[in-house]
């Protein structure tokens, strides 16, 4: 497609409903708001990852904003963290003319409500699910968010190195789509590096009370505990492990990426090791003006999931001015050939197979913060 709204390049403004402009770049014009959705877990079980990105993208918008050409209209639902929420989001999305949806927060709804984006020829861009497979859905689904297959890898590998490993014990939670790809990813990793597995505990999403498995962990004398789990079953089975005595490594996927773990399990949450798909300390500059800005506005420091959330509306923004068109399936082609944008996570590129790839860092929690280990 093309950037003027005459000719053969995306026709008038009655078919593309004002969406396709004129110039390209940073002097790219639309005419029409640009309309974009995000799809978020603000209540129940992930919320707190919904909070943090909500912050994210009322962020990036109040910038982007300001640059001349492109006005959007960002429109931010809650899915309660539930797969049923999601896909009746989405298909509002669907319906009423929206460019673009981030989200759903979790993969779990991501499964759920994507379909209904792919369908409609809606792009989506998932900003935090991290579960294999989620792109397969479709040619319109992406994602800025490092999988686990991306990440976990490499944490292993660290702990593998810092902490002399040799036999583990791994828990998850086998009722959650997320949670689930990263044990599998997880035992995968320990398979090929010949640590040994002692025992796979599983337990459901919804548990606080891991005392009875932590005990039968303990008893196996692992050099460490894997755990594959989102944060409200990560808290408590962080603090209970300290509690019982158990003083090995944690090693946590993406789901432990949330300062939540350190604000509500305290000093149990220290050395407990996440891979992670941003490194906060990152001195490049677009992560520095991120730091920087949202300190100013939230009066707090961003997490993981407010640096994805941040970014992706900027690759948005790329990709729209590229070709100068909103129009769905001008965006979809645009989003599937950004190459090194650079952003607060590095410098990102969507992959053939419409997954992001930038650097990926291997964090231990130090003093109530995330530093980084390697
Ligand atoms: C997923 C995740 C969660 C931890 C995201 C908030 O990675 O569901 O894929």
């Amino acid at each position: 497609a093309g950037c003027s709204n005459s000719g053969d390049t995306g026709g008038s403004e009655g078919e593309t409903g004002g969406l396709v402009g004129t110039g390209s770049g940073e002097s790219c014009v639309i005419e029409s708001p640009v309309k974009v959705g995000a799809a978020l877990s603000l209540t129940g079980g992930a919320g707190s990852y919904g909070a943090s990105q909500q912050e994210g993208l009322e962020l990036a918008l109040a910038e982007l904003n300001e640059k001349d050409g492109v006005v959007y209209e960002l429109s931010i639902e809650d899915d309660a963290s539930e797969a049923r929420q999601g896909i009746s989001v989405m298909e509002t999305f669907v319906g009423n003319g929206t460019s673009i949806v981030l989200g759903p927060t979790l993969s779990n709804t991501a499964v759920a409500a994507m379909p209904i984006a792919n369908e409609g020829s809606m792009p989506v861009m998932g900003i935090s699910t991290t579960a294999g497979g989620i792109t397969d859905i479709g040619e319109y689904v992406f994602r800025d968010s490092l999988t686990e297959a991306q990440v976990i890898p490499q944490t292993i590998d660290a702990v593998i190195d810092e902490y002399d490993l040799k036999k583990v014990v791994v828990m998850y939670s086998n009722d959650d789509a997320f949670t689930e790809s990263g044990y599998e990813v997880m035992t995968e990793t320990l398979g090929e590096s010949d640590v040994e597995v002692l025992d796979t505990i599983t337990f459901s999403k919804a548990d606080t009370d891991f005392r009875s498995l932590l005990t039968a962990a303990k008893d196996q004398n692992p050099d460490a505990i894997v755990v594959s789990a989102l944060i409200e079953a990560a808290i408590p089975l962080v603090t209970q492990a300290r509690e019982l005595g158990i003083d090995q490594p944690i090693v946590g996927g993406n789901g432990f990426n949330n300062p939540k773990l350190m604000a509500d399990a305290g000093a149990a949450a220290e050395g407990v090791v996440v891979g992670a798909a941003w490194n906060s300390a990152s001195d490049n500059p677009e992560n520095q003006a991120f730091l920087a800005a949202y300190e100013e506005k939230f009066g707090a420091q961003p997490d993981q999931f407010a640096a994805q959330a941040y970014s992706a509306l900027y690759l948005i923004d790329e990709a729209i001015r590229t070709d100068c068109s909103a129009e769905r399936s001008d965006l979809r082609d645009s989003i599937a050939q950004l190459t090194d944008v650079p952003t607060p996570l590095g410098a990102v590129s969507i992959n053939a197979d419409r997954d992001a790839e930038h650097p990926a860092v291997v964090q231990i929690v130090k003093d109530g913060k995330f530093a980084v280990l390697r």
